[in-house]
């Protein structure tokens, strides 16, 4: 056990910038302002990373299903920064403030995913992160209140998970329902992270099983303290609350120390900042004593965790036997 706490601070100031619905007929143009809004507020508090929701240019489209996929093209960005996002990168570059920003992303082959960025303070893309647990379903079920489908709208990452050195630390990424899976922190913390950055919007009707409704905030809180704790990292989740288009979704924001306690949490389902001073050295506590995974983990009795997918099946999805 390396056994060695926390040394001189390692301060980074971040603000989780929550943002309330954008509706249809909202323009891309206007949640770029929205952003840029927000990322004023962070920096006049002193910010120097500004973490951004999942899908934050566009409305949640993936609750609708149209049968041609090419007519919901225009939620899709081509490139990042795109000409409607230039706004956010050049006051990023103004305020010397990074920020991470989700979106959906169509490649010039044609691929579909949902992206997350991280831009330094230079307003340089340091790391791009597609979404790799993606829920909801694949085609329209009609007897829902409103689709989830995600699963026909992206693909998985085909890149895993990735940690970056960026704001003086370690910092990886994950989206949304990532935030529910252990593997996703222990992938991230197998790489040595200290920061990880997580849009999401999260109905808070979940329709195949109203029971959990009730249980939202407790669920979405939860996995996410677990997370920071047994990686011993801090852990940013930031919603798009509130009603959009009819669908209410969760808000409650997070910014979570590596002990698992909550540093920072937003009021309102509103667009809202709060912040918080992270000290990446904290992470030693954790990474260095109980959590010190070089000398604890027994990889060789984890083999299920990669050669079997779920309960009955392999990791290729054929049956076990
Ligand atoms: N955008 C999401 O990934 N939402 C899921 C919902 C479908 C449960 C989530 O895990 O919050």
């Amino acid at each position: 056990m390396k056994g060695q706490l926390r040394g001189a601070p390692r301060i980074v100031r971040v603000a989780a910038a929550q943002m309330g619905p954008i509706q249809v007929s909202d323009s891309r143009e206007s949640c770029v302002q929205r952003l840029c809004a927000l990322l004023h507020r962070a920096a006049d508090q002193g910010a120097t990373l500004v973490v951004f929701p999942e899908l934050a240019l566009t409305t949640f489209f993936p609750r609708w299903f149209v049968e041609d996929i090419s007519m919901v093209d225009h939620y899709y960005e081509r490139s990042m920064p795109s000409p409607a996002t230039a706004p956010l990168f050049a006051a990023a570059r103004d305020r010397n403030i990074g920020f991470s920003l989700g979106y959906a992303e169509l490649t010039a082959d044609g691929q579909r995913f949902n992206t997350q960025v991280l831009v330094d303070q230079t307003a340089n893309v340091v790391a791009k992160y597609r979404k790799v647990h993606i829920p909801g379903h694949a085609s329209h079920e009609p007897g829902r209140a409103f689709q989830h489908a995600e699963r026909y709208y992206f693909s998985p990452s085909d890149e895993g998970f990735g940690v970056w050195s960026a704001f003086g630390g370690r910092v990886g990424m994950m989206i949304c329902n990532d935030r529910r899976w252990p593997e996703t922190y222990r992938e991230l913390g197998l790489q040595g992270v200290e920061l990880i950055v997580c849009g999401y919007n999260t109905p808070l009707n979940y329709i195949p099983d109203p029971s959990q409704d009730r249980l939202a905030g407790f669920h979405h809180a939860l996995v996410m303290q677990a997370g920071a704790y047994q990686n011993g990292t801090f852990v940013v989740g930031v919603a798009k609350g509130g009603c959009e288009e009819g669908v209410d979704s969760l808000a409650e924001s997070l910014i979570i120390a590596p002990s698992g306690e909550v540093l920072a949490k937003t009021v309102g389902n509103g667009d809202e900042v709060v912040v918080a001073d992270c000290d990446l050295e904290w992470c030693k506590n954790y990474q260095n004593t109980l959590f010190d995974l070089d000398y604890y983990r027994r990889p060789e009795a984890y083999r299920r965790h990669i050669a079997q997918r779920g309960p009955s099946t392999k990791a290729d999805g054929s049956p076990l036997r």
